[in-house]
């Protein structure tokens, strides 16, 4: 157990929601495996264990392609509204309030409980004083904080539910590349209970559609490199796909990348991906670094890991690359230089 302590107090907090009559799980925007997979194991608890008697889980601006497929295979429904009379509200994976939504006015209902259970950087900071945060960084996934509140509580998972922590924690460590000991351990322990993850994993992993491929490929094109000495950068444009982009200039071969594109008039959202090579020899924390310090100059937000994180400002693509080639060479202590195409 990373943080026994967190653990504890949210079980004495999860108390107070025994038997309660309708409680809601909000994921931040789109969802992602590990935000689904606690919310399905969290709802499972709160209805089997702790006897609430409704619990919806909402999704906010519809679920993404990814998670359409995980969402079937644990025959979870989601809501794109959030019930207005509910007793307590749980969030689960967001980092920041802006990262549900509309759904941020849940967090100005002052006389019912607001829960968030998170594992981002400076997440306590982030929310107003009077929502009940439980985070730390120090864990890989939501999905991890899940198996230990399931573990200290003694409630015990079902095949599904073991199913769903493991997909949690599987995603979040980028199919394991980042996973430390403790999540590989408990994943091992998923295993023993009897699931089967190549099974779970090859019905959840279908090809890219085709608008998907086509993104990854546009951005390729109009990709920018740049090099400080031994490090790759690689940034590019593309109205949609960001995450899916930056991770496929990860396996072309840049070190850290960024994909930037329009969501809305004048509103620029991006995803950056950084191998852990970088991460560890640096120092560089792209959430912090990167996400929150762009957003923080640019009137937006964002935050994250730090090989991964997200931001969302107000900005042309040309002030948020030199923002960013800035910092970078601040924070490597290395020369740029441009890699002609
Ligand atoms: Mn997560």
């Amino acid at each position: 157990m990373r943080d026994p302590e967190l653990i504890a107090l949210i079980a004495k907090t999860l108390r107070e929601v025994e038997g309660l009559g309708q409680v809601v799980i909000l994921t931040h925007v789109g969802g992602d495996p590990d935000s689904i997979a606690s919310a399905y194991v969290l709802r499972e608890l709160l209805l089997k264990k702790l006897k609430v008697k409704l619990v919806d889980v909402v999704v906010p601006e519809e679920p993404t392609a990814h998670i359409k497929p995980i969402l079937t295979y644990l025959s979870l429904n989601v809501l794109e509204d959030v019930p207005k009379d509910a007793e307590a509200y749980f969030v689960v994976d967001a980092g920041s309030p802006e990262q549900l939504g509309r759904h941020i006015d849940i967090l100005s209902i002052l006389d019912r409980f607001v829960i968030v259970l998170d594992h981002h950087s400076g997440t306590v900071n982030k929310y107003p004083k009077h929502v009940k945060v439980f985070s730390n960084e120090l864990y890989q996934s939501v999905s991890e904080i899940m198996y230990d509140l399931v573990e200290y509580i003694g409630y015990s998972i079902g095949l599904r539910e073991a199913e769903a922590l493991f997909i949690g924690i599987y995603y979040d460590t980028a199919r394991l590349m980042i996973a430390d000991e403790e999540s590989t351990r408990k994943l091992c322990k998923l295993i023993s209970i009897g699931i089967n993850p190549s099974s779970i994993l090859s019905s959840l992993e279908h090809g890219l559609d085709i608008s998907e491929r086509i993104a990854r490929l546009k951005a390729a094109m109009r990709m920018k490199v740049y090099r400080f000495e031994e490090w790759v950068f690689a940034f590019t444009e593309v109205s949609a796909f960001q995450s899916s982009v930056a991770r496929a200039l990860i396996s072309l071969g840049a070190h850290i990348a960024i994909a930037v594109g329009g969501r809305e008039e004048g509103i620029l959202s991006a995803s950056i991906r950084a191998v852990n090579d970088l991460c560890e020899k640096t120092g560089l924390n792209v959430g912090v670094d990167l996400a929150e310090k762009v957003a923080g100059k640019f009137n937006g937000y964002g935050g994250g890991h730090a090989c991964a994180a997200h931001f969302t400002c107000k900005a042309s693509i040309e002030d948020v690359l030199n923002t960013v080639l800035e910092i970078l060479s601040t924070k490597l202590k290395k020369n740029l230089e441009v890699v002609k195409p």
